[in-house]
């Protein structure tokens, strides 16, 4: 039985240019998250989205706390938060961290790369790029440069991954990045118009031949109007139900999970991290062996 360790990472000081707040982010999607393993008999739960019982297993998902992070430390905080996502993969399990602001792309994703052998395929769902490379403002690595840090791990296969639910505007020499690299790209709008299922398939297509998938998801993916307690607002986003279905669909073919950017200071009636804790819940859920989705 696949089991998912769950960590959060309560750290914000790479927002550096959104709103400040999500380190607020772990105990908030903890709490939502209480009232779904509650439905657990057994080890088994009832999917009303496929009509069928789904044996997870009583110890699907393990907390295994918060990352230690040092506020006034991005870096320590960074190599913390590698650590533990590649303890996790060295002992079995599946990781799952919820951030922190996006500086977690990159520590997510390079605790996973160092702890496995072979390709790794990155799904990037984020209305934005995060392709910045070190500046004044924002230095080597912040919420805007996970994915061009990503680029530099060894074994991360730009050809393999996409960036979906991208949108509205950014900068021309991240977009040349993004087209040098081969990395592919799904826009919020193709996403509406292919519909999920056809959207779904094209990123499974993507990352088919990959020897590892890790799936990271900045809340601001999804439109303002779905989650506004974001680090920033991009209207034009997914839906909430676009969301869970395709982390529902994914789940299977991903190894690692992360959701990043949920702000509880700028958030309504904890909708946003009620959200998350279904992303994470539902990546955990259908991702099960037993649980594959019938989609
Ligand atoms: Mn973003």
């Amino acid at each position: 039985m696949r089991r998912c360790d769950l960590w959060g990472f309560p750290f914000d000081g790479a927002a550096t240019l959104g709103w400040p707040g999500a380190r607020y982010a772990p105990a908030k999607v903890r709490a939502a998250l209480s009232w779904m393993k509650m439905r657990l008999e057994e080890g088994r739960i009832f999917s009303t989205e496929e009509d069928r019982i789904l044996d997870v297993g009583a110890d699907l998902l393990r907390d295994r706390g918060d990352v230690d992070v040092v506020p006034h430390d991005l870096v320590t905080s960074l190599d913390l938060c590698s650590a533990a996502v590649s303890d996790s993969v060295r002992s079995g399990s599946v990781p799952i961290v919820v951030g922190g602001d996006d500086s977690q792309l990159f520590a997510t994703v390079r605790g996973f790369h160092d702890a496995v052998e072979g390709s790794v395929a990155l799904i990037h769902f984020d209305a934005h790029l995060d392709l910045l490379d070190e500046s004044r403002e924002q230095g080597r690595y912040s919420q805007s440069s996970g994915m061009r840090r990503c680029l530099e791990l060894e074994r991360l296969s730009p050809e393999r991954s996409m960036q979906v639910a991208v949108r509205n505007f950014n900068f021309p020499s991240s977009d040349e990045v993004a087209k040098e690299s081969g990395l592919g790209r799904m826009t919020a709008a193709e996403f509406h118009s292919l519909g999920t299922h056809d959207a779904v398939a094209k990123i499974a297509t993507r990352i088919r031949g990959a020897d590892h998938v890790v799936f990271s998801f900045d809340i601001d993916a999804v439109d303002p109007a779905f989650a506004p307690g974001a680090g920033a607002h991009e209207p034009g986003g997914l839906t909430s139900r676009q969301a869970l279905d395709a982390v529902r669909m994914l789940a299977p073919r991903c190894s690692g999970f992360a959701v990043a950017e949920v702000n509880p200071m700028t958030d309504v009636g904890d909708v946003t991290s009620t959200l998350a804790a279904y992303l994470v819940w539902s990546f955990a859920v259908y991702g099960a062996p037993d649980a594959s989705p019938s989609s």
